[in-house]
């Protein structure tokens, strides 16, 4: 589909590029780097750099490049700038988590690696018996939005290589650019440095926000109940538009080749109504749909055949980097257990389910198995807990630009809110201030708004005490929570999103120590813990999201997204999120007039080891205790993983003695648990090696097969009468 001819130019033509002048970085990054300075050195990467600061170049169009020499110019072009002295600090925490993860990692007995392995087949075999390939999910996402709608409407760009942005942060950069290493959240005194040619333009908002919704009328057709989750990229079902045409005269065409044909047409539409090209990937669910519509970009399509082993066969080779979710952090944790690929997450489950919270365990697995349900885009708006918009920009203290600024946000939010049909009752004022502090204001209003002047009232006031204190800030963002739909909001009386679409009738979780009940089984097995240690306080009772104050962090640290999941762009938070898009953000915490300083995103790992709670991968993760009706399903079938991850079919028995398993997971559990313990018995009275190597008990680091064994133990979704 030529619709444009200025995508991709070579780095030779854009050698005759003339640079377009762009202001210097107000808050001093460049400055001379300190010779004596130190560097962490970190598993897996190149002697002295930070890995934090490495290029990611699994984006499109960035294969094939020199990394260790584009990631050494960044590493000189930063060093003993505030970017880089941030990331340095970042990256020692990083270091020390990866150390102590690993430390544990060794302390693990084979035994316990075991039956931390039958764990997780057995929730493969629940995953895979959820999993659904009956439906065409669709993943459209623009082609280099930003720098593709300035190409469009300045021919003088279309040929060098360009980005959208500032000198201190870009937002995107066209394909010419990628081909130097430059990219989206990196900033723009660093590209300059990969492509002194660069021209850097600045963001141009309306612009995009037009092109969206040229975008959003052709999706529409397709699928009527399409979801956007930024402005360039959305998510469609078009199972129900594949089935009319099948009805209709097809020809010879499948299912698939008219599912493809479809997609075809609405990608030359959008080119012809927009002059901008998509690409797009079609898949069974929306996780593996966002993975095809990177792989054949710019301009192009995939199809995932919806068949298990197609998807398996998929996955297996696949750099985990492409999910979405699994960020610099999180993959250089899994790159410390030798884990890069999808299939590496299926052979590594034991350490998986030892080291990570339930939350990514499950997540982990699912990117492993690619079995995510079918309905992302919808099921995220129905878990729908905030909506938001951000934006990066040079550091600056002018009150004058900063609250313009703030005024555009909101009206964007509102905008946003009124097309959801939603109102929000929090409204939250987020900044980033120059030497990278994040803070969030929260302020709970009387009456549920979606008005962009109700925003800008609430959010103002913070940002003057802001002000107040003098330091520059380099990114604003307002976001709404505490939702409920407009009709009902304008009504007789307030209902939750959730009764609003239909959820109150899902399953609670009922607490078996003190009875309380919560939204899922992540919250209910957090709760548990806490209840067991005698911690659980009042109060506490049906909580939809985490405690107050984690939010931000999580965006820090590695979603750019509340709730830790991120639904575009990939590694928008390893620079801060810079995306200025709508963020879902699905099962996040609601924070109520509270205050939020997060300058140390990394410590917030929860209590129970090293796993970071933002660690939680694609668009399943948050909502995992609500997909994961464990105790619900019916039929249980745990099998082995290696039968899984081969492909063989999902047997009903025991991955260690091959007995039938029973049907509820706190079964599975205890039979595994007495099914572990016997064989390491009879090993022992046979006198033979248990399980190889004989280790000294794990530590008591609270972490381990206690643990798991301990909440496992309380996977029984308990429905409410
Ligand atoms: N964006 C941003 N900051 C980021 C990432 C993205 O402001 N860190 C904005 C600019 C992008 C737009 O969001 O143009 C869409 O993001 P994508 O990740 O889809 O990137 P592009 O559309 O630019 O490129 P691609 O062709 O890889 O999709
Ligand atoms: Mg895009």
């Amino acid at each position: 589909m030529a619709c444009n001819s200025y995508l991709a130019p070579s780095p030779e033509q854009s050698l005759e590029a003339e640079a377009e002048e762009v202001t210097e970085p107000q808050d001093g990054e460049l400055r001379e780097a300190s010779r004596n300075e130190t560097t962490t050195e970190m598993h897996s990467k190149p002697r002295g750099q930070l890995a934090t600061m490495k290029l990611n170049d699994t984006k499109a169009g960035m294969e094939g490049l020199d990394t260790d020499k584009i990631n050494q110019i960044i590493e000189e072009a930063s060093r003993g700038s505030k970017f880089y002295n941030h990331k340095k600090q970042r990256q020692e925490k990083i270091d020390e988590r990866i150390r102590r993860m690993l430390e544990l990692k060794d302390s693990f007995t084979p035994e316990q690696i075991a039956r931390a392995e039958a764990q997780m087949d057995a929730l493969t075999a629940h995953l895979e018996q959820s999993r659904d390939l009956s439906r065409f999910i669709v993943h459209v996402d623009m082609d280099a939005f930003y720098a593709a709608v300035e190409m469009r409407d300045r021919p003088e760009l279309r040929d060098v290589p360009m980005a959208v942005g500032s000198n201190s942060m870009l937002s995107t950069s066209n394909y010419a650019a990628r081909k130097f290493g430059v990219r989206a959240a990196m900033p723009g005194f660093i590209g300059r440095k990969l492509c002194p040619q660069l021209v850097i333009v600045p963001c141009d908002f309306d612009k995009y926000r037009a092109a969206s919704q040229l975008v959003q009328q052709v999706m529409a057709r397709y699928d009527p109940d399409f979801s956007m989750v930024s402005l360039d990229e959305g998510y469609l079902d078009i199972t129900d538009r594949v089935a009319t045409e099948m009805d209709g005269d097809t020809g010879d065409q499948s299912e698939d080749e008219v599912a493809q044909r479809l997609v075809r047409e609405m990608r030359a539409e959008i080119c012809r109504l927009t002059r901008l090209t998509a690409s797009a990937g079609i898949a069974a669910n929306g996780m593996l749909a966002k993975i095809c519509s990177d792989q054949n970009k710019p301009d192009g399509q995939f199809f995932l055949p919806r068949e298990r082993r197609a998807v398996l066969d998929f996955l297996r080779e696949l750099p985990v980097r492409k999910v979405s979710g699994i960020g610099n952090v999180l993959s250089q944790q899994l790159a410390a257990l030798e884990v890069t690929r999808c299939g590496e997450l299926l052979e590594r489950r034991g350490l998986v389910r030892l080291l990570f919270s339930e939350c990514a365990q499950l997540s982990l697995l699912r990117a492993g198995l690619g079995a995510d349900p079918p309905g992302v885009g919808r099921d995220e708006d129905s878990h729908q807990k905030s909506v938001s918009t951000e934006t990066t920009f040079a550091a600056t203290a002018d009150p004058a630009q900063l609250s313009e600024l703030l005024g555009e946000l909101c009206q964007q939010l509102s905008e946003d809110l009124r097309r959801k049909g939603l109102r929000g009752r929090t409204v939250t004022l987020k900044l980033k201030t120059s030497s990278f502090v994040v803070r969030s204001r929260a302020t709970t209003l009387a009456e549920p708004t979606s008005a962009a002047a109700a925003l800008l009232s609430a959010t103002r006031p913070a940002l003057a005490r802001e002000l107040a204190a003098g330091e520059p800030l380099r990114l604003l963002g307002v976001r709404a929570s505490a939702l409920v739909a407009a009709e009902v909001a304008a009504g007789r009386r307030q209902a939750t999103l959730t009764e609003m679409t239909g959820r109150a009738a899902a399953p609670r979780h009922e607490c078996p120590v003190c009875g309380r009940t919560a939204g899922s089984l992540a919250e209910l097995s957090a709760h548990v813990e806490q209840c067991l240690d005698g911690e659980a306080g009042g109060g506490g009772e049906q909580s939809e999201g985490r405690p107050t104050g984690t939010d931000d962090c999580a965006a820090e640290s590695e979603s750019g997204n509340g709730g830790a999941i991120e639904t575009s762009g990939g590694d928008a938070a390893e620079c801060g999120p810079t995306k200025e898009e709508t963020v879902l953000s699905v099962g996040s915490p609601q924070p109520s007039s509270c205050d939020n300083v997060s300058e140390d995103p990394i410590s917030h790992a929860p209590a129970n080891g090293i796993s970071d709670p933002a660690a939680c991968v694609g668009p399943s993760s948050a909502s995992d205790g609500d997909r994961l009706q464990l105790g619900n399903v019916e039929d249980t079938t745990p099998a082995s993983a290696a039968e899984t991850a081969c492909g063989g079919p999902s047997a009903a028995s025991c991955p260690v003695c091959g007995r039938p398993m029973p049907e509820e997971l706190e079964l599975i559990n205890r039979h595994l648990d007495e099914c572990l313990n016997q064989k390491l018995l009879s090993r022992l009275t046979d006198g033979g090696p248990v399980g190889g190597q004989k280790r000294p008990p794990a530590p008591h680091s609270g972490l381990p097969r206690t643990k798991h064994k301990r909440i496992d133990s309380f996977f029984t979704a308990v429905k409410r009468s």
